[in-house]
């Protein structure tokens, strides 16, 4: 994959006058010509070389040196030596904060090395590029910080004076300390200061993607002008194995998104060693990035290497730099002059005349190029000029910078939180810090006096740059909620037969054409609006494109043809989930990244949400994204013909984990209205960090009308539809939820009619909502003994309601379990447990055991247990009803 350079190949060349002649023309045209002719003539000898059949393999690299060569690169606006003396400080305190919380308390952990290698990329960005939030309070850069760099960002921030001395010695311990600093990017945590959580790796850049489209996307659509705010996403090298970091960069450069720049923190290391010890990764993702059409740009080399590479005329320089592998480099880190002497330069005699004149000190000390600011200035200058396509800058730097013999460059570094005087000495020297020798060991925080010039060149640097960075901010404007009118519809229920999903689709397409709301509204789909039957929003509402539709749609002359356009309304995503995903926390946090409310809805097949993309579910909960995830198509029986991969029974217990969801498994049209409703109401009137989940299916049935006084019970989870005359039968009470709910009042009839027993059924619509109010109830009744102990909602419904309970759902049975313990002795789940498969749902149903039948036999076991029926009655039961007892469990293995 890395190509070699052709260069110092006269050993092999059987006729270099020839050569040399071709070579001399060449040149002639770009000297004379210019640089445009001279691309066209190898263009055009490209061509002919295919009418010849003569190819070239394909290589997307140019050579291991700077893109941007030193006469070509801009002055330098800043004042370098002042920039130094300040990044200094920032490295310092950097340090000190991560081994002083270790010192303090053992096992804390925190990172060093990372920003010691990155200081000067995110130096050079805040002193000169990335914009703050401005006048507005919204303008400004986006910047994805890479998690484990925090302390340096931290720093920063100290120096700014917008964190304390007091939060500094406080890193790591959030709990103990109020304002203690957590220990990534966290904003559930840091509400005022971090934006966006990126520490779970891949998900950073892959975050960037689409916040960079979801930009264009509010331009487009004319309801924000977000052209000048750029993207910036800065990542690790050995985080570029995370297939989310990659995975999406053709979409950057396909939406020719120039609003976005990564920057990948190349020190060659990732955790447990070298990134490609055997390769090259600067090399590796130069070619996956020019291949998927971003505009690259390398800074391997710092300053010290301009003359050598200015006097590199045989081409051996460069061929050496290409054929040395990174482990090889790492190795010169750690090494002495001589070492690099005989080993780099040493293997051709031109190289080492090249350095003769040069100490073996100087050669240690060649400098790479992430940590020259000219440099990095140079290729942050030309990213963001750059139109187009989306940048990306491979900066090469050494991991533990600084650090020494404690840790720069060694395969150790990553997890070096403890240094000795002597290493803290090595590196106050080096930074010149002044720290007196009698404090060195206590590694004590270093910040100059307010009036010094470095602390008013870095306020004047953020000031010009409007304002501090990060720094999260939100509106709290209250958008009214929707009135009662507007929900009627829903709430009147309707005799035909109809699924979960068309209902709602039918409440999205409504909310969609509101004047208010409508705009805001973000409809998001992988690839799977057809089986959700949304197609009709196509022609309505358009599909987004940011250039509009250059074809002419196959089903043009149909109603809903397949209509693209730049103000479209719906994100099509196409197949990806972390895509639609990363989308929706764009848009469900533009609050705070723009200001502006906008409520996204992610319609996905329920089965590829959670399980697929949780991770990526659990860091929206972090940046308090607001919105609904639709998980449809659900339940591992209602989906019933499409089998194991298809069918889930589990994305209720995933959810159960994420803390600020709210998790809803609705049976009719109606709670789901009053679920949309008051989700809306929480979320943008009044301006909470909760988002929803909502499990929809495609059974078909009738949609009943909304029962009198319903909306709180909807709402908590738990609530009453059908009563049994109390008739002095034994009596037992059903929760069903979604479709399955519609088998509890069919199990009502079945033992009613064939058993003399009395049924209640209630839909349990939130067994996750049910249990965090009675956890709550509970944990304060432990902590207030001296007080009435509080009663969970759960035990106050059922409390005076007869008989054993019997739960069934569509998901495994942990799903009601999670209440079981506020019930003893009555409770008893059935539950779809086990790998799904292809049948009718009938069969399905009795498979799993969740159809009217088995709740019918359930209930009788339950009552039987408890003596209020006949002994006998469950085995009579299973014999009437058809029931296999000796067919297989579904979670045999
Ligand atoms: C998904 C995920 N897996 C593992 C980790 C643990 N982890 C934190 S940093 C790190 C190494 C990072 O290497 P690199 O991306 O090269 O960053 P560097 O520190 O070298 O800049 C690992 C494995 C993580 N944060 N996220
Ligand atoms: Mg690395």
């Amino acid at each position: 994959m890395i190509a070699e350079i052709p260069a110092a190949a006269e050993a092999n060349d059987p006729a270099l006058d020839e050569t040399e002649e071709w070579l001399q023309a060449f040149e002639d045209v770009v000297r004379i010509e210019g640089k445009e002719r001279a691309r066209f003539l190898l263009q055009r000898l490209v061509d002919k070389g295919h009418e010849f059949q003569v190819t070239l393999p394909f290589s997307a690299n140019t050579p291991y040196v700077n893109t941007i060569a030193a006469s070509e690169q801009p002055i330098y606006p800043g004042d370098r030596d002042i920039e130094r003396r300040i990044k200094g400080l920032i490295r310092w305190n950097a340090m000190a904060m991560v081994v002083r919380a270790n010192k303090h308390y053992p096992g804390l952990g925190g990172h060093i090395s990372t920003f010691a290698s990155s200081a000067t990329l995110y130096q050079v960005g805040l002193n000169h590029f990335f914009r703050g939030r401005g006048e507005s309070g919204f303008d400004g850069d986006l910047v994805y910080i890479q998690g484990h760099g925090s302390p340096g960002i931290y720093a920063q921030a100290f120096l700014e004076g917008r964190i304390s001395i007091e939060q500094m010695e406080a890193f790591r311990r959030e709990v103990s300390v109020p304002g203690g600093l957590s220990s990534y990017p966290h904003p559930w945590l840091m509400p005022d200061f971090w934006e966006f959580p990126t520490v779970s790796m891949g998900l950073g850049p892959l975050s960037a993607i689409y916040q960079a489209k979801f930009n264009r996307y509010l331009t487009d659509r004319g309801i924000l002008d977000t052209s000048a705010r750029k993207i910036w996403a800065f990542l690790g090298d050995g985080e570029t194995d995370e297939p989310e970091s990659l995975g999406a960069i053709t979409l950057a450069s396909r939406e020719k998104l120039d609003n976005l720049i990564f920057v990948v923190n190349c020190n060659l290391q990732r955790l447990d060693g070298p990134v490609r010890g055997n390769g090259k990764i600067i090399q590796e993702l130069e070619t996956a990035f020019r291949g998927a059409g971003w505009n690259v740009i390398k800074v391997i080399w710092g300053d010290d290497w301009d003359p050598l590479i200015e006097r590199d005329s045989t081409g051996l320089l460069m061929q050496r730099m290409v054929e040395v592998v990174d482990g090889e480099y790492q190795k010169y880190t750690v090494e002495t002059g001589s070492y690099i002497r005989e080993h780099f330069f040493g293997k051709y005699p031109e190289l080492l005349d090249l350095v003769r004149g040069y100490s073996d000190d100087q050669l240690r000390k060649l400098n790479r190029g992430g940590h020259d600011p000219a440099k990095v200035y140079a290729a942050y200058k030309a990213a963001v000029e750059h139109k187009g396509s989306p940048t990306v800058i491979l900066a090469q730097t050494i991991k533990g910078y600084g650090l020494g013999e404690a840790g720069e460059g060694r395969n150790v570094t990553h997890q070096q939180k403890k240094l000795n005087e002597d290493e803290l000495r090595h590196f106050r020297d080096r930074f010149s810090i002044p720290i007196p020798d009698d404090r060195l060991a206590e590694a004590p925080f270093y910040r100059p006096a307010h009036n010094s010039p470095e602390m008013e060149y870095l306020r004047e640097r953020r000031r010009a740059l409007g304002g501090p960075l990060p720094s999260r901010k939100t509106r709290s404007e209250p958008i009214e909620s929707l009135g009662e009118s507007f929900w009627q519809e829903f709430s009147d229920g309707v005799d035909r037969d109809v699924s979960t999903t068309m209902a709602f689709v039918r409440m999205l397409t409504q909310l969609m054409k509101h004047p208010e709301f409508g705009r805001r509204i973000v409809p998001i789909v992988p690839d799977e609006a057809r089986t959700f039957g949304m197609e009709s929003m196509f022609r309505q509402f358009g599909i987004y494109s940011h250039v509009g539709q250059l074809y002419e749609p196959v089903d043009k002359s149909m109603l809903l043809y397949y209509r693209e356009a730049t103000d479209g309304q719906i994100l099509e995503e196409g197949i990806t989930e972390a895509g639609s995903m990363a989308s929706f926390t764009a848009a469900g946090t533009s609050y705070a990244t723009h200001g502006v409310d906008m409520i996204p809805f992610f319609i996905f097949y329920s089965m590829f949400g959670f399980q697929r993309i949780g991770d990526q579910i659990w860091a929206a909960g972090d940046q308090r994204t607001r919105g609904f995830l639709l998980g449809a198509t659900a339940g591992r029986t209602t989906l019933n013909g499409e089998g194991l991969q298809h069918e889930d029974g589990h994305s209720h217990v995933h959810a159960s984990t994420v803390p600020n969801l709210l998790a809803y498994d609705p049976a009719y049209a109606y709670e789901i209205a009053v679920i949309v409703r008051e989700g809306l109401h929480r979320m943008y009137r009044n301006r909470e960090d909760v988002f929803y989940y909502i499990t929809l299916c495609n059974e078909n049935y009738p949609m009943p009308k909304k029962p009198e006084g319903s909306d709180a019970g909807i709402l908590k989870g738990l609530y009453k539809v059908s009563s049994a005359p109390a008739d002095g039968r034994p009596r037992v009470q059903l929760f069903g939820s979604g479709p399955i709910l519609r088998e509890a009042l069919r199990a009502r009839d079945l033992l009613a009619e064939r058993f003399g027993v009395a049924a209640d059924v209630w839909s349990a619509t939130s067994y996750k909502e049910l249990r965090r109010e009675a956890l709550e109830a509970e944990r304060w009744s432990m902590l207030h003994p001296d007080q009435p102990a509080r009663k969970p909602y759960v035990v106050s419904l059922l409390e005076n309601e007869p008989g054993p309970i019997v739960a069934v759902s569509d998901y495994m049975r942990i799903v009601p379990d999670q209440i079981a313990r506020w019930l003893p002795g009555r409770f008893f789940a059935l539950g779809t447990d086990g790998f799904g498969r292809s049948d009718t749902r009938e069969a399905l149903r009795r498979f799993f055991e969740v159809d009217a039948e088995s709740v019918a036999v359930a209930a009788l076991a339950q009552l039987a247990l408890r003596g209020e029926v006949e002994a006998d009655l469950p085995r009579r039961a299973i014999a009437e009803l058809g029931i296999d007892p000796e067919k297989p469990f579904a979670l045999a293995v």
